[in-house]
């Protein structure tokens, strides 16, 4: 169902899950971290991977699972669908430091919801920053890109580079974290994690998923 039914000394690699009700998903296994068994959502290094894409190519995937990816907002559902879910996000900046942050319960509905957000239960040393500007939590919100704005702020598209942050992301009013912002470049554009590093570009993301 998920890298969660691994045996608990296999190495961290591409695996093919088969979800509940969904077709068979090649994923990337994260064995070592936190205890093992998280079935990776995104992860970025180098930034040789363009994440100013559209909706369709976030619901489908993007990326090689073995390099920098997104796994698909369809294959995230039907994996999260499965059950009661724990998210982590590892952090990483530019001067080799580290933090992480997890939310105890994290789920996200279909595509006719669009990918309407549910998470709670933060812990962890990176700080709670899913949530935006207005210290409002990111409970509720839908995934938003370039093309399709379905965020809380009527004036601008949060995923359009030009006006707002970039990449899909679930924005509210925007945002206080997103990693799929551009790579390598500071201001809230960035990969960024407010409460750890403020709009100061991080250099590697991991976001992982394990059933709770
Ligand atoms: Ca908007």
């Amino acid at each position: 169902m998920d890298c969660s039914d691994l045996p608990a000394k296999s190495s961290s690699d591409k695996y093919v899950i088969q979800p509940l009700n969904s077709e068979n998903v090649t994923v990337f296994c994260e064995m070592e971290t936190d205890g093992g068994g998280w079935t990776i959502v995104q992860t970025r290094y180098d930034g040789s991977v363009n994440f100013y894409r559209n909706w369709n190519d976030y619901k489908k995937g993007f990326g090689d699972v073995t390099g920098e990816h997104w796994i698909g907002n369809d294959n995230l559902h039907n994996i999260l669908h499965q059950g009661t879910y724990k998210v982590r996000f590892d952090l990483e900046d530019f001067e080799n430091d580290t933090a992480y942050a997890i939310y105890d319960m994290f789920n996200i509905g279909n595509e006719e919801t669009n990918y309407r957000l549910n998470i709670s239960g933060y812990n962890g040393t990176a700080g709670h920053s899913v949530r935006d500007t207005y210290n409002i939590s990111h409970e509720g919100v839908e995934f938003t890109t370039k093309d399709r704005d379905n965020d809380l702020r009527v004036d601008i598209n949060c995923a359009d580079v030009s006006y707002g942050e970039a990449g899909g992301w679930w924005y509210g009013s925007c945002t206080w974290s997103n990693i799929n912002g551009l790579y390598n470049v500071n201001g809230h554009k960035s990969i960024h994690w407010d409460t750890w590093r403020g709009k100061k570009a991080l250099r590697k993301t991991k976001m992982m998923i394990k059933p709770n």
